[in-house]
């Protein structure tokens, strides 16, 4: 029997069956080659993007709940595959409860600065001065996330906050990984707790590669379950 909440468990199935989560052998940004890889790009249906969409904005409001004092003014969504996850996620904050994120703002940026019409690198709401959470599709070794916070700063806003759909709760590379030449087995903290330590922000998940695990496991798919423990073994951390 599973423990996850069984929202959790739906939303796992769903990916499964939407090859959202696949299984095979896959090269990462970080040069780390991965029995599993979630695509966030292929929430691409009502059903599926509302799905996660919802997720987010659970994560927020109960974040926001639990933390009296705590809120922001914009989701910032990097481009590409977080343009369509911080629209629909205002959109469902927004129907969670009107009175307290109705205003809540979008903004995207562009990977090419556009030079015609409107001009720059942003669309949507303008970040000066406004406090902003990144939106982001999955977490390995932070990298993505720290060109956000640079985008973030550059623009004028206040980094409040960052949720991801999956952490895969990593330990940060090492520098010979970083050199394409495999781990040297030193001793290195999460990726996530890096983030944290960095910024002083909250990082929120919806899933992580434990509750992935889980999920996988409760379906009885022993091959891939022994193939996450074995990578979870080798670049794994708790947090
Ligand atoms: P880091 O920048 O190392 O944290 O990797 C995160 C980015 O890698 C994500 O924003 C994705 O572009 C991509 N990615 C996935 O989308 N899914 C995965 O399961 C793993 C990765 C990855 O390359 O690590």
């Amino acid at each position: 029997m599973s423990e996850l909440p069984a929202w959790k468990s739906d939303l796992i199935s769903l990916c499964l069956s939407s090859n959202v989560l696949s299984f095979g052998t896959f090269k990462l940004k970080s040069n780390r080659t991965s029995p599993y890889f979630f695509n966030c790009g292929l929430f691409s249906n009502a059903k599926l993007i509302r799905a996660i969409s919802s997720a987010y904005a659970q994560a927020l409001n109960t974040h926001a709940e639990e933390n009296a004092g705590w809120g922001f003014d914009v989701l910032f969504g990097p481009a590409y595959k977080g343009i369509p996850l911080c629209a629909t996620t205002v959109e469902k904050l927004g129907s969670l409860d009107e009175k307290r994120w109705g205003e809540v703002g979008y903004a995207f940026n562009r990977k090419e600065v556009k030079d015609h019409g409107e001009g720059g690198l942003m669309v949507g709401e303008s970040l000066k001065g406004k406090r902003v959470v990144i939106i982001d599709d999955v977490m390995t070794a932070g990298t993505a996330i720290r060109e956000s916070i640079g985008i973030i700063k550059a623009q004028g806003g206040t980094l409040v906050g960052i949720v991801v759909a999956v952490n895969r709760q990593e330990k940060m590379p090492s520098q010979s990984e970083k050199e394409g030449k495999g781990d040297d087995g030193s001793v290195r903290g999460s990726a996530i707790g890096e983030v944290r330590r960095e910024t002083g922000v909250p990082v929120m998940s919806v899933l992580t590669l434990s509750d992935l695990i889980e999920g996988i496991k409760a379906m009885g798919k022993k091959e891939e379950v022994e193939k996450m423990e074995e990578y979870y073994r080798q670049y794994g951390t708790t947090d």
